[in-house]
């Protein structure tokens, strides 16, 4: 069975940039019913139950098509969720050093041009859906994605992204999806996504 991972911090945490109600309301609503249908899609499929959640979205194609989309949706929609809140937390933001600041200096040129590169990318996605920064054969990139579709559908390693549905952001921010991404900036825990850098690059 797959569960809710519990929030690295508290539902305030990350105020004033996400407000408390959106972090409750969005991981104890939202992300618990993607697991909870993804539970539901896997119920009568023992031999995906054993399968953690990356290898299940990587093999999506090997999925019955009975339940690909729910697992797709539900199982993209955790994956993506439990990466977010881990890749945010109270005194975040700035810019990576390290390992992962030389890789995006090296990929985009500077944590500028990156920075642009994901804002405008995650500002463009039409409709609901997500703004990436994945390693794709040994190389970053950024890439945005509808829906909950999760990159390790596609054999790349997500290694940090934006939800821009409007659930993200709505009570505070309404419409205006550039305020809360240039918000958002403020909020990321390198730490965790150099983590994640490392251990996709292997
Ligand atoms: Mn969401």
């Amino acid at each position: 069975m797959h569960e809710l991972p519990s929030l690295p911090y508290a539902f305030d945490a990350l105020e004033p940039h996400i407000d408390a109600q959106t972090m409750q309301i969005h991981h104890g609503k939202h992300h618990a019913t993607y697991v909870t249908k993804l539970n539901d899609a896997l119920k009568d499929h023992p031999d995906l139950q054993g399968k953690s959640l990356e290898d299940l979205l990587r093999g999506i194609a090997a999925v019955p098509e009975g339940i690909r989309n729910a697992v797709k949706n539900h199982g993209g929609g955790h994956a993506n969720h439990s990466l977010f809140w881990k890749t945010m937390g109270p005194g975040g933001g700035g810019a990576p050093s390290g390992p992962l600041g030389d890789a995006i200096n090296g990929a985009f040129g500077s944590f500028d041009a990156f920075k642009e590169k994901l804002t405008t990318t995650a500002t463009n996605v039409f409709g609901s859906g997500w703004g990436w920064l994945v390693l794709r054969d040994g190389k970053l990139e950024v890439t945005g994605k509808p829906n909950q579709d999760s990159p390790w559908m596609e054999g790349a390693a997500p290694l940090l992204g934006v939800d821009v549905w409007e659930h993200a952001y709505y009570l505070r921010y309404q419409n205006r999806r550039p305020d809360y991404l240039s918000a958002w900036w403020s909020t990321i825990h390198w730490a965790e996504v150099e983590q994640q850098y490392l251990r996709a690059r292997g």
